[in-house]
């Protein structure tokens, strides 16, 4: 098996334990790492006066990794600019957040090119290489463009757009069409395929012919292809003593009332505030619930350097405010908002203890936490998963309680369900969820990328590189 290099923003090998606030994709790529035996490949988070492309090597939690720093101003440009000011708020449909500024730009395909640069001595001809996520779109044509011809995949884990907002970036012909240089890109859902395609065929001129896109003499197979969990991981966590004090401490302090959580990291496309006056809708409509029910948001800050983050928890604080004060009594807090990270094991405890997990994004590529959610309960007596239709989790969990999360009215609703819902429905359900999660896991996501990227597509004659080798 060909060795893998995996390449995103950060590299953050997820350790067990860990008390951090851990993307989505950090815990699935450590897991595909371990088991290629591969490098991961990115930036390590920190900030150097003068950027010199050294790399550092270490091996984290058996994880091989190789991060070079990035200058203030890349990071200023690349990270918070232009993938967090424009790219992010574009990706989950947030024209009104879409900051389009020049310099943003430019940080980015130079840092996109200082990847590229630094990564190529560690590139091996028959390596396959992983790029993921929109912070590196233009990245694999770089490579393309300094000669490498080894198997190039793409994981997108966001949504695509439509067409229609895409084209409000400035170069959008030039970014999507770099994306054309892998052999293979994936997407969480049909749905964002779908998106992707419809761009590439109105504004790329690309064929389509089943699952592959032909465009300027490249073939690439566009991939649906859903992440999943680490299983594995889950299974051993569930029984620590982290998992079970954290468990059995919310059930003690709930003294008899049940638990309706919610674990996001701060983030606008999380639909935070939705729920938030969902929940208030509830305790209006429902008095009876008031002092039976609590609902705890553990919402770890993330991107604090963006003013629409320090705009949401500006706003989540009053909001929770606002329902303690007008809902509270003396021995009863509707809302327990906690904004910190908590160890992955106290999470799982945490949502053993829920009854009712509520996940509810406008947008998201496909959200971990739900799947989380369902793996961590008890089989005998599992909680309810109410869950946006806007997630790509929903394709998988039609057995969830799927909601609008623009509608406050509709998740009040779900949340009354799911509270009063029978023990024989709850289990039906989620059996039919927790099969999902178990056959559809990381592994059968990485297995599944990595097959497609190891099966060459017959590629189109197109123009001879000036380099005859897979290395320069
Ligand atoms: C992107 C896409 C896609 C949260 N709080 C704590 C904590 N977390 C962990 C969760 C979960 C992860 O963070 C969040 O993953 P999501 O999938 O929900 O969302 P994004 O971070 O936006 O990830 C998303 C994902 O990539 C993978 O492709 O699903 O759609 O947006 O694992 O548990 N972890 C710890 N403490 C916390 O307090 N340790």
């Amino acid at each position: 098996m060909s060795r893998l290099i995996a390449i995103s923003n950060r590299v953050q090998a997820a350790q067990a334990g860990e008390n951090s606030n851990r993307g989505g994709l950090a815990v699935a790529l450590s897991a595909a790492l371990r088991a290629s035996n591969g490098i991961w490949f990115g930036w390590s988070g920190e900030q150097t006066d003068e950027f010199s492309g050294q790399i550092s090597f270490r091996r984290q939690d058996g994880v091989a990794t190789a991060t070079i720093d990035l200058e203030a101003q890349d990071i200023e440009e690349y990270y918070n600019g232009f993938a967090n000011r424009t790219l992010w708020p574009l990706f989950h449909y947030r024209l009104d957040l879409t900051e389009i500024a020049r310099d943003f730009a430019g940080g980015y395909a130079r840092v996109n090119a200082r990847f590229a640069d630094t990564v190529a001595p560690l590139i091996e001809p028959d390596d396959m290489i992983w790029v993921h996520d929109y912070h590196l779109i233009p990245l694999g044509k770089g490579l393309r463009d300094r000669g490498f011809e080894n198997r190039l995949g793409f994981f997108l884990h966001t949504p695509w757009p439509p067409a229609s907002l895409m084209v409000s970036l400035p170069n959008h012909r030039e970014l999507v069409a770099s994306l054309l240089s892998h052999d293979v890109i994936g997407f969480h859902t049909d749905e964002w395929r779908a998106s992707f395609i419809d761009y590439i065929v109105t504004h790329l001129d690309a064929r389509i012919e089943g699952e592959f896109a032909h465009h300027d003499g490249r073939v690439t197979r566009l991939l649906v292809c859903p992440i999943g969990l680490d299983t594995t991981e889950f299974t051993s966590a569930l029984g620590t003593p982290a998992a079970l004090s954290a468990e059995e401490r919310l059930i003690t302090s709930a003294v008899g009332r049940q638990v309706i959580v919610g674990v996001d990291r701060l983030d606008y496309s999380k639909g935070l505030q939705e729920r938030f006056l969902a929940y208030e809708q509830l305790l209006n409509v429902r008095p009876d619930l008031r002092e039976k029910v609590f609902m705890l948001q553990i919402a770890p800050p993330s991107r604090g350097d963006v003013a629409s983050y320090q705009q949401i928890r500006a706003d989540l604080n009053s909001l929770s405010g606002g329902i303690n004060g007008e809902f509270a009594s003396i021995d009863w807090v509707p809302v327990r908002y906690v904004n910190k990270g908590y160890a992955r094991e106290e999470l799982f405890g945490i949502y053993r203890a829920s009854r009712v997990g509520l996940v509810t994004p406008l947008r998201d590529g496909m959200n971990l936490v739900a799947k989380e959610y369902v793996a961590a309960q008890n089989p005998e007596d599992p909680g309810v998963l109410v869950l946006s239709r806007f997630a790509g989790a929903s394709v998988q969990f039609d057995a969830a309680l799927i909601i609008n999360p623009h509608s406050s009215e509709d998740m009040a609703d779900a949340i009354s369900r799911a509270l009063v819902m029978p023990l024989e429905e709850r289990k039906e359900r989620h059996s039919a969820m927790l099969k999902s999660v178990v056959k559809e896991d990381v592994r059968w996501w990485s297995a599944k990328f990595i097959a497609a990227l190891a099966e060459p597509e017959p590629q189109e004659d197109r123009p001879k590189l000036a380099l005859a080798s897979s290395k320069p």
